[in-house]
């Protein structure tokens, strides 16, 4: 699946729908010039259940980009902001984090848009994300690309109201 762009949040989604483990995730969309999905707020969490709903039946969840790898039971973002205190908090499932096995520092989602901490070298398809107003629209190709920031060329198509979310 290709970049999607989500005009009520303004940001691009792209379901890997290739199951990785939660590191080859990160590297994945850092090398697209996005990052692992962090939900900014329940609205938009609303949007990710439709978005995920598009991958295969036999996938319960995606990885997102919350761990608590440095500090058990401190999760934070991939840019290692700490979700306490934020609307973040609120979506764990039941239960969770439980860091089962004492293994599990990296976070999913479920369809169902719940939290759960699972192994970082468990395997699960992903959500990359970047917000409209870090990319850059290019006028001349007609889309947006963020290489710039990262020096990783990536164009992304612009597909407007095909794939509205
Ligand atoms: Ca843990
Ligand atoms: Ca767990």
């Amino acid at each position: 699946m290709d970049y999607m762009w989500a005009q009520t949040f303004k940001t691009f989604y792209r379901l890997h729908d290739l199951a990785t483990n939660w590191e080859q995730a990160r590297q994945i969309c850092e090398a697209e010039g996005t990052s692992l999905l962090v939900p900014g707020s329940l609205e938009e969490m609303e949007n990710l259940k439709l978005l995920i709903s598009n991958m295969k039946s036999r996938y319960t969840a995606i990885f997102i980009g919350i761990h608590d790898q440095f500090s058990e039971g401190d999760f934070v973002t991939i840019r290692g902001e700490t979700i306490t205190g934020t609307i973040l908090e609120l979506l764990w499932a039941d239960g969770q984090p439980d860091n089962r096995n004492t293994t599990e520092d990296c976070v999913v989602m479920t369809r169902e848009g719940l939290f759960d901490d699972r192994p970082c070298n468990d395997i699960y398809p992903f959500v990359c994300k970047i917000l409209g107003n870090e990319s850059k629209y290019n006028q001349k190709c007609d889309g947006f690309d963020v290489g710039e920031l990262t020096q990783n060329y990536y164009f992304f198509n612009y597909r407007f109201s095909a794939h509205h979310l």
